[in-house]
């Protein structure tokens, strides 16, 4: 029979994400007492949260999946190339199910703070409620993209109708039926919420201050022939997604751009277009990142795809970003999106032309006129890599904030752990590949499966701590630094680099090294006996 609940565990987790899931799953495997604790009322993180019209993945499903048992993967069944958000979370909840996860997760509990405790080398974890357990070990799921921004326009609360940000849809969902809607933001949620509620809301207001690119996403249903097809590769994909740039079963092109002929490049893009997934961005040309000629090339090709889709070329204008380069922001995937604009019921608002100046009790008004609104939506992102760990108040060795010590330099090894804070480990935490440059649930189980090993390997020494020295993670940030500094991506203003959130101190957040290169320096790590971590 399970334990009697106690409020002292070996392991500790918080989030019921991707890799909550399965960090408790493993933890609990070799023999730890865990409990979970999920601020919802169910299990999913992104999943559960992003429950906005439209919400989709752009990873392909087949690889959009846990590895860790062949049951699971011989007995799920995907229903189409990139699933809605409702089968994603479906999913989430068969695993937890189907492993009986739920057994040792705690629900609608929000983690407060996170305090250790030098002298007995364990953690306090404290609820929003006010109930506090006693951990040796803790393990942050919350998130890279999971605390919202809602941008502090003037006269929010004077709005008489409908307020929401896509992350925190509500679980009853919204009639739009008539109504006069405004989004702001374009971003890959923007775009997914526009183009699914235009045809049926009965005005439709878009306020965008930065066009992105996008790619016509090719969305076939899948079928028996396809599920038997996928089984019989699952080993293959599983090693493929290791070793690849961005944990997709893609990779770069291996010719170089400019050893192309003209025909050659512009067939090649053609059939990258064509695949409809994010191979374009992050399986075609690595000089995207690199080469700001060719990225310029490259932009030109895709900003021609979208201009021919949009009929006034007034509105095309705004549409087709010309301000950055193609790639060195989120590439979103789109379906007829950009066609939206064509639409008598849609109204482009370019917000750098005319300032939002605040939210009136009938709308929102621009420093050139009122829009009248009946509901508001705000696909205004995510303070990004960091939001969701500072949210939370994490004090480590001498009691030292990690929302202060960020505030003027992120710091982490790896990703996985962060000097002057034992025991803590994080998935998803900045200088990483996870939030940004990887199909994300490749790099969250690779990291679980390092964190796991590490405290098997803690445990089985009789260590009482394990902690990256000052040494290992300045080697860490240097590396990480230089390798964002070899691409062009630091230098376009986006979530990436901490630039939509007023204050942050601006640095590429997640890793570029390559998914498969980080796998690697990792492994290495561990082959060594955590060489660069004190395990005492
Ligand atoms: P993003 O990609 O951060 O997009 C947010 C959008 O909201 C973007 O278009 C922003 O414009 C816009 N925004 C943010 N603040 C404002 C203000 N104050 N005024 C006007 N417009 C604003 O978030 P998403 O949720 O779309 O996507 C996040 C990731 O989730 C995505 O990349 C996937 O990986 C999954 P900006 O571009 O900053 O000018």
């Amino acid at each position: 029979p399970p334990e009697a609940p106690s409020k002292t565990y070996d392991a500790v987790i918080v989030g019921a994400g991707i890799s909550g899931l399965y960090q408790l799953y493993r933890l609990r495997e070799q023999g730890l007492r865990v409990r979970l604790f999920e601020a919802g009322n169910s299990v999913g993180g992104t999943w559960y949260w992003n429950r906005y019209p439209g919400a989709r993945v752009d990873s392909q499903s087949y690889i959009y999946q846990y590895w860790f048992s062949d049951e699971l993967l011989q007995e799920w069944t995907w229903s189409e190339r990139f699933p809605a958000q409702a089968e994603v979370e479906r999913y989430l909840n068969h695993v937890a199910d189907r492993f009986s996860l739920r057994d040792d997760i705690q629900f609608n509990t929000r983690i407060r703070s996170a305090h250790y405790d030098e002298t007995r080398g364990r953690w306090t974890v404290t609820s929003e409620s006010g109930e506090s357990f006693d951990s040796q070990f803790v393990v942050m799921c919350v998130g890279g993209l999971s605390a919202p921004i809602v941008p502090p326009f003037r006269g929010h609360e004077n709005f008489k109708g409908q307020i929401f940000h896509t992350g925190r849809w509500p679980k009853e969902g919204v009639d739009f039926a008539g109504k006069r809607v405004g989004v702001i933001g374009t971003g890959a949620t923007g775009i997914q919420v526009i183009q699914t509620i235009a045809p049926t809301v009965g005005h439709l207001t878009v306020f965008q201050r930065t066009p992105n690119y996008a790619i016509p996403m090719r969305n076939p249903k899948y079928g028996a022939e396809d599920h038997s097809d996928f089984r019989q590769r699952y080993p293959a994909l599983k090693a493929r997604v290791q070793s690849t740039f961005a944990g997709f079963d893609y990779d770069f092109h291996g010719k170089p751009y400019r050893e192309m002929a003209p025909e050659e490049r512009n067939r090649v893009l053609e059939e990258l277009w064509a695949d409809g997934s994010l191979s374009m961005w992050i399986g075609g040309f690595s000089e995207v990142f690199t080469d700001a000629e060719v990225n310029e090339e490259i932009s030109k090709f895709v900003r021609s795809k979208i201009r021919a889709r949009i009929n006034d070329p007034a509105v095309a204008d705004k549409l087709v970003p010309t301000d950055h380069g193609f790639g060195t922001r989120r590439v979103p995937l789109e379906t007829r999106y950009f066609e939206v604009y064509n639409r008598d019921n849609v109204e482009l608002v370019d917000v750098k032309a005319e300032r939002i100046e605040e939210i009136t009790a009938n709308g929102l008004r621009t420093s050139a006129r009122e829009y009248p609104l009946d509901v508001l939506i705000f696909a205004t992102g995510f303070d990004a890599g960091t939001g969701a760990l500072t949210s939370i108040d994490v004090r480590g060795r001498g009691g030292k904030s990690l929302k202060e010590s960020w505030s003027k330099q992120v710091h982490t090894t790896m990703g996985l752990q962060i000097n002057g804070y034992p025991n803590l480990f994080t998935t998803m935490a900045p200088l990483a590949p996870a939030a940004a440059f990887c199909n994300v649930p490749t790099c969250l189980q690779q990291q679980v499966d390092w964190i796991n090993d590490c405290i098997r390997y803690a445990r089985a020494k009789g260590a009482s701590t394990v902690e990256p020295t000052a040494e290992m993670e300045t080697r860490w940030l240097t590396h990480h630094n230089e390798v964002a500094n070899m691409t062009l991506v630091p230098k376009t203003p986006s979530w990436y680099t901490g630039a939509n959130v007023d204050g942050k101190p601006p640095m590429l957040l997640s890793y570029i090294g390559g998914v498969g290169a980080y796998r690697q320096q990792c492994e290495e790590v561990k082959a060594s006996g955590y060489a660069g971590f004190a395990i005492e």
